[in-house]
């Protein structure tokens, strides 16, 4: 069809599967859950879409928002303490919010880790 969202517009950098874990919300400890999700990189941020690609973009006609995470400012780093799983690093926002980003494959999370610090150093820092 004719029909673009404008996110299309926005060139994606990466995307891909990896297992999610939000870990805080404004500074505020959750309840760890880990999910599959599609993650997709562009234009400064990152989105999740809970399914593949091609449901997300169905979803996104019936004007379905994904959950977003700024980067500007963003840190990125790798942790083995919070979590018993292999292969994961850490994403804290501005605003105080936390994910955990995992793969068993160590070229796809490698590649991911190198994929959103490239993003994050070339926005602002604040
Ligand atoms: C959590 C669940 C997570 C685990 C977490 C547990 O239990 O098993 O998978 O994180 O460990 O608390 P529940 O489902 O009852 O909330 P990892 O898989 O990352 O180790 P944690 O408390 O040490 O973070």
């Amino acid at each position: 069809t004719d029909i673009i969202s404008p996110k299309e517009q926005t060139v994606v950098e990466k995307e891909g599967y990896l297992l999610k874990a939000k870990i805080a919300e404004g500074g505020k400890k959750l309840r760890k859950n880990w999910s599959t999700s599609w993650i997709v990189l562009a234009g400064g941020k990152i989105e999740f879409y809970k399914e593949s690609k091609q449901p997300a973009l169905a979803n996104l006609k019936a004007g379905y928002k994904p959950e977003w995470v700024d980067l500007c400012g963003a840190n990125i780093e790798w942790t083995t303490e919070k979590s018993s799983r292999k292969n994961v690093f850490q994403i804290t926002t501005i605003s105080g919010n936390e994910f955990l980003l995992q793969s068993d494959i160590d070229f796809i999370i490698l590649d991911w880790f190198h994929a959103i610090k490239n993003a994050i150093d070339r926005l602002p820092k604040q």
